[in-house]
């Protein structure tokens, strides 16, 4: 009887623990990728989250001038995630959209980090680029990404040095769509 219940609680305690340690595991917001042959891939937040991951400085400017940001942000490469549909090459385009009808479209070179724009603190485009890695970003500072603010995924471009800011049109809130075309 005894052990019986100490079986009981070490399974509890599991149980408790698997829920504290997967915070996405909730989350009710399909992702569809589309890969250059048509294929469809469905994959829910926790699976996203339970990709390997990067980590770095977001920070971004909305055209009419208002910062967000500096984020400590999480996410995968989009160019990481798309291997789960057989990956981006060159000469192919990356289509991001969103719930609200927002798309945005990444070339394969910006994928890789490059002709993306980046400005200092006064807002004057960098002459030396900082690293930047667009990302499907799932955490900022620590925690699970808020809807209000465009989770549970954004688009988001990290960069390696901190004090960067990158263009906010390029952060697309509530993405649920990611095709490969070309
Ligand atoms: N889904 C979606 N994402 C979007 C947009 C949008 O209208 N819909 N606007 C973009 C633009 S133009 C900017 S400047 C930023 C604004 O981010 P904010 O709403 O967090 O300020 O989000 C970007 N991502
Ligand atoms: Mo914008």
């Amino acid at each position: 009887m005894r052990n019986l219940l100490l079986i009981l609680v070490i399974f509890a305690c599991i149980c408790a623990a698997g829920c504290i340690s997967d915070p996405y595991a909730e989350i009710d917001w399909p992702l569809t990728l589309v890969g250059a042959d048509g294929n469809e891939k469905v994959m829910t937040v926790s699976e996203i989250a339970s990709l390997p991951s990067v980590n770095g400085n977001g920070y971004a400017v909305s055209t009419v001038g208002i910062k967000y940001g500096p984020y400590n942000i999480t996410g995968v490469p989009l160019i990481e995630l798309l291997n789960q549909v057989g990956g981006v090459h060159e000469g192919q385009t990356v289509h991001v959209s969103a719930a609200d009808g927002y798309l945005w479209v990444f070339s394969y070179e910006q994928l890789l980090g490059e002709d993306l724009l980046c400005l200092d603190a006064n807002l004057k485009e960098m002459k030396n680029p900082a690293t930047m890695t667009p990302i499907l970003m799932y955490a900022a500072d620590g925690a699970p990404y808020p809807y209000d603010d465009g989770g549970p995924l954004r688009v988001a471009t990290m960069t390696a040095e901190p004090d960067v800011i990158t263009e906010g049109s390029l952060w697309v809130k509530w993405v649920d769509r990611i095709e490969i075309h070309g």
